[in-house]
């Protein structure tokens, strides 16, 4: 059964791509256009009613939550492609709290940060300097706290990939786009731990879709 996965051009979808890719299983993507307000026709809104972005389709299983869908594949298919969940329930645990910190600590500003620098003018609403500045501050202190983790272990989890670091790819990848990479370029081993997670194929493979 081949995994149809909604919205794929958006970040939030590419944390889900990567995951498939890197448990090797087949998907196919279907489009929804954010910009032209597809994500709440109400043919939508009946797969995911909260109208983002993105949901997969399992045959006749359907979830949203880009975060819990990619927990239910690392699960589903332990033993199929790149293990991402470590090995004994301690690191588990320890993969659980940095996905954690991905969702509530590093997420918020990353995603304000480039809602506001590139999508505003798209969405019809306009870049707050504010929020812009705000933003930067307050996911440069995040990174600050990951410079420190990450001079102690390779990756967040441990000396091991896992779902914590492939969750962070496709937003830090904005950083990019937005002229902003500096904010992990000053940061020793978080660049250093960015230049390994963003080479790795998978990631390469989503780019090209
Ligand atoms: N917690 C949700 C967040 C999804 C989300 O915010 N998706 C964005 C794209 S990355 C979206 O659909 N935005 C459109 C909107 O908020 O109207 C998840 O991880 O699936």
């Amino acid at each position: 059964m081949v995994v149809k996965v909604y919205g794929s051009a958006f970040a939030c979808a590419k944390r889900v791509l990567i995951c498939l890719v890197e448990k090797e299983i087949e998907f196919e993507t279907v489009p929804v256009d954010i910009i032209k307000g597809e994500h709440k026709d109400p043919e939508y809104l009946k797969l995911q009613p909260f109208g983002v972005v993105p949901v997969i389709q399992d045959g006749d299983y359907t979830l949203f939550e880009s975060r819990a869908i990619i927990r239910y594949y690392a699960e589903k298919y332990k033993s199929q492609g790149t293990d991402l969940l470590g090995k004994t329930i301690e690191e588990r645990g320890v993969v659980e709290q940095w996905l954690e910190v991905e969702a509530q600590n590093y997420h918020p500003p990353i995603y304000n940060l480039a809602l506001h620098v590139l999508f505003s003018d798209k969405m019809g609403f306009p870049a707050d300097a504010k929020v812009i500045e705000e933003s930067e501050k307050n996911l440069g202190k995040v990174l600050d706290i990951y410079e420190e983790r990450l001079s102690k272990s390779k990756y967040l989890a441990g000396d091991f990939f896992s779902l914590a670091d492939l969750s962070h790819i496709p937003f830090a990848n904005y950083l990019g786009v937005m002229g902003k990479m500096y904010l992990i370029e000053e940061r020793k081993h978080v660049s250093a731990w960015w230049d390994d997670i963003s080479s790795r194929p998978s990631w390469k493979k989503v780019l090209e879709l």
